[in-house]
């Protein structure tokens, strides 16, 4: 390190950083100051590759104008304005944008703050129309093992992540399905894995278990990203589609991650040709930009809901921030840039370029599964003894050293570039983590 790197460090004391290890973490740092497309540059004035798109939503990649531009026209003009009884175009606007791109029905828009907000939204939403449509002995939340939904309580008792829950209370009444993660079978698939379908069937147990009298709604990411990138084996959501459908039960898919373009079409749900009832959507909604989340409803859901009194708020739910004008027009400017350059189907051209390229990893020594998607992908290396995640802990700092950002999980690698990643990119990134993993043995 050079001198100018030692006075560039801030104090570090006060920030209690997030899903941090605070103490590891200011002992020797890793900080960025700036960022450029498909690069961040470290305060040591290091190119560093995103491989990650920032944490997996900067899927236009970073600093681009027209969002920049929006959101300072934006302040000049109307900084912020409540959202409760009152109104600003601009919230409205981008609702109308977001039904375009939305799958068919899921229509109705309700803005929040961020993927946890989405989530609890959701739920809440789900409770609200089991009790609106007289089935309120429907109160039950059906989660999934390794699935992650952020860290409201309502997230994290759905939620299937043992960490997030273990020191917390949970919410009464939810219970998980099986995760389909499979190795023994599934290990090394092209695309989706061809076992494991009769895992949605789970949902009838829990049903037998229960009675379907008493389950409101089951959410599930259509791909489970935070735990390492989970892909749904063939077929298995639309068999939960069916199975819902058959007892009255809601489907949320939690697209927080898949959501804008990660798998070649604008929603998961488009891609997999299964449609939800509610979809949580955050990150990329704003490219990352502003924090701001939507939930899109069915046009069934919403409806349901307004059919009291005109003069009675219907939804007794929102949040200060809900529709934020500044966040909407940088979201309104990254769907823009979506379209204009075509991003959110992107990845579909991109992803046999993508899969030869993760694929090749396979010959590399202790990689024990890989799964690949969209522009989306999971590197599985097998854990050192007695020391679960300290491989890819190595690897993650060998490569931020090297020049390549990449996220991990347990000892899972997960690799989600920006959307706009050319070939060439692509392989850089490949390459110096290949390396990288030879290096860290
Ligand atoms: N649902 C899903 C599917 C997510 O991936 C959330 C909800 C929560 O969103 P917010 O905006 O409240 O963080 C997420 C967020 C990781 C990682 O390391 C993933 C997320 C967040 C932080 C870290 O994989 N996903
Ligand atoms: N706590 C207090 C004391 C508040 O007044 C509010 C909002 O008015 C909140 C929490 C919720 O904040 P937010 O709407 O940003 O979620």
């Amino acid at each position: 390190m050079n001198t100018s790197v030692v006075t560039n460090i801030p104090d570090l004391a006060n920030y209690w950083m997030p899903f941090t290890a605070n103490r590891q973490f200011k002992d020797a740092p890793r900080l960025l100051s700036s960022a450029e497309g498909m690069c961040y540059t470290s305060i040591d004035g290091r190119k560093i590759i995103d491989a990650t798109a920032g944490l997996w939503c900067v899927n236009a990649g970073h600093r681009r104008e027209r969002i920049a531009q929006a959101v300072e026209r934006q302040l000049m003009s109307l900084d912020y304005a409540p959202s409760f009884q009152l109104g600003h175009p601009i919230a409205f606007d981008f609702a109308k944008r977001l039904a375009a791109i939305a799958p068919p029905g899921l229509d109705r828009v309700f803005f929040t703050g961020s993927g946890s907000e989405s989530v609890d939204t959701a739920l809440k939403i789900a409770l609200a129309y089991q009790r609106a449509t007289g089935q309120g002995t429907r109160t039950r939340l059906i989660g999934r093992e390794r699935g992650y939904h952020g860290v409201g309580f309502g997230g994290i008792s759905v939620g299937g992540i043992v960490s997030n829950r273990r020191v917390f209370p949970q919410l009464p009444g939810t219970d998980h399905l099986r995760h389909t993660h499979d190795p023994a079978r599934n290990s090394f698939s092209r695309g989706l894995p061809a076992h494991g379908v009769e895992l949605a069937d789970d949902l009838e147990r829990l049903v037998a278990l229960h009675g379907s009298e008493t389950i409101a709604a089951v959410i599930v990411e259509p791909v489970a990203g935070s735990t390492g990138v989970l892909l749904p084996p063939k077929g298995y959501l639309q068999r939960l589609r069916e199975i819902c459908d058959r007892h009255g039960i809601l489907l949320i898919f939690d697209e927080v991650i898949t959501g804008f373009g990660r798998l070649g079409e604008p929603f998961a749900a488009t891609y997999f040709g299964v449609m939800p009832d509610i979809i949580t959507t955050a990150k990329a909604l704003t490219n990352g930009v502003i924090p701001m989340g939507a939930v899109l409803a069915s046009r069934k859901v919403h409806d349901a809901l307004m059919l009291g009194p005109e003069e009675q708020i219907e939804f007794f739910h929102g949040y200060t921030y809900s529709g934020h004008p500044v966040a909407c027009a940088a979201g309104l400017a990254a769907l823009e840039i979506y379209e204009n350059e075509a991003l959110l189907t992107r990845a579909k051209s991109l992803t046999d370029h993508w899969q030869a390229a993760v694929h090749s990893l396979r010959e590399v020594p202790n990689v024990v599964d890989i799964r690949a998607l969209g522009l989306l992908a999971g590197i599985e290396l097998s854990s050192r003894a007695a020391a679960p995640g300290a491989r890819a802990y190595d690897a993650f700092v060998d490569c931020f050293e090297s020049g390549l950002l990449i996220r991990i999980t347990g000892d899972t690698i997960a690799l989600s570039p920006p959307l706009i990643a050319s070939t060439w990119e692509i392989d850089q990134i490949i390459e110096i983590l290949s390396r990288s993993l030879r290096r860290i043995s």
